[in-house]
């Protein structure tokens, strides 16, 4: 057992450096061989579910390229990833933007929840919650993906999207099957694919960024996919980077009742049952480990709740200092004061619940600094 103190409460947490039969985890081989393993399965039987692929076995790239945007610093790439399986055929429209000066480019791809408006490729509407502008400016590519690409986000028994496409209609479905948010999760691998063969790109410095909903997935993507060299939480909360156990706001039961597609079958098992889970979140953010992660929170964001955001990658530090790196450690810092020092990077915002250019500056100052990326 882990022992923290959440809002001013004792909370005991499970420890993830102890494995099932109770021996402790003492070097990062042992980590890889044998624990990380154990705890994706955990998170893939109770929370987010089993996508039953990886990569299609006829996953396509058509790209359309544009070389002189932005003023002429970046080539927009718009490439349609597709890919077909017994239900039908379905695909990812991403967005690319290509810094002309950096070749190849370290990436942002933003795991877009909010619709098109936010990442219009033609940039005649700028969105802060996607200011490709600046992320070229400071030589990184901008890529970004609708969610609703892969899976509308409703209720609707999980016939649309690529639950469609590849589940089997004949058989029952399975309490472990992949909800919404793990097929989310599933098509920023697929953009991951496409990435790896762009020569624009370098794909061993590509970060994952989402918000909320999305900060949720991203978490999961790259737990799930250890190509994302950076991976960054925004006010993903409930069901994310926060803590279930001894958090405020938004709970286990809330998050299945208002969104019953987004996680598996089982997690409903865990409604006003948090201290029953076999895991925390914090095990979640160590899936990460020893990549880059990041964790931001927003001051008004208590729905959230960004001291359980941060406990938990305080309690999932323990696994980064398996490799000698720094996560966090302490209580929630001041407003607008981040860290990053270590390999967890954390602010809190100002603010509500959002994604914004404070964010996303942020985010960049981080990858400059451990990536050196800086020019
Ligand atoms: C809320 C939900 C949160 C978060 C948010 C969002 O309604 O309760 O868990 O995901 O939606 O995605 O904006």
């Amino acid at each position: 057992m882990t022992n923290i103190v959440l809002h001013g409460q004792p909370v005991q947490l499970p420890d993830p450096l102890t494995r099932p039969d109770g021996t402790k985890v003492t070097t990062a081989a042992q980590w890889k061989t044998t624990r990380r393993g154990e705890v994706l399965e955990l998170f893939r039987a109770n929370i987010y579910g089993r996508a039953p692929l990886g990569r299609p076995a006829d996953l396509k790239f058509e790209t359309q390229v544009t070389p002189n945007m932005m003023d002429g610093k970046a080539t927009r790439k718009l490439v349609k990833i597709s890919y077909s399986g017994p239900g039908g055929a379905g695909a990812i429209n991403l967005i690319l933007f290509v810094p002309n000066a950096v070749k190849p480019a370290p990436c942002f791809v933003l795991i877009d929840n909010r619709g098109a408006d936010q990442i219009d490729a033609a940039r005649e509407k700028k969105s802060p919650f996607w200011p490709a502008e600046q992320l070229i400016e400071r030589g990184y590519a901008a890529a970004a993906f609708l969610n609703s690409d892969l899976d509308p986000d409703k209720f609707d028994n999980f016939k649309d999207g690529v639950h469609g496409i590849f589940d089997d209609p004949h058989k029952p479905r399975p309490a472990d099957a992949w909800g919404t948010i793990a097929a989310w999760a599933w098509g920023a691998s697929r953009v991951m694919d496409y990435l790896e063969t762009d020569a624009a790109i370098d794909a061993s410095h590509v970060a994952l960024v989402g918000h909320s909903r999305g900060g949720k997935t991203a978490l999961w993507a790259g737990a799930e996919d250890e190509r994302f060299a950076l991976v960054v939480s925004n006010d993903s909360g409930a069901s994310g980077a926060a803590l279930a156990r001894g958090k405020v706001g938004e709970h286990i039961s809330n998050i299945n009742q208002n969104f019953p597609h987004w996680f598996n079958e089982n997690y409903k098992k865990f409604n006003e049952r948090e201290n029953e889970l076999p895991l925390d979140q914090h095990e979640l953010l160590a899936l990460i480990a020893p990549r880059l992660l990041y964790i931001a929170s927003a001051s008004d964001d208590a729905w959230a709740d960004p001291e359980a955001e941060f406990k938990s990658a305080v309690a999932a530090t323990p696994v980064y200092e398996l490799w000698g790196l720094k996560g966090l450690s302490g209580e929630l810092p001041p407003v607008e004061t981040p860290l990053h020092e270590g390999a967890i990077g954390h602010h809190i915002r100002n603010g509500k619940h959002d994604l914004t250019e404070y964010d996303w500056a942020r985010y960049m100052d981080f990858a400059d600094k451990h990536w050196q990326t800086k020019r």
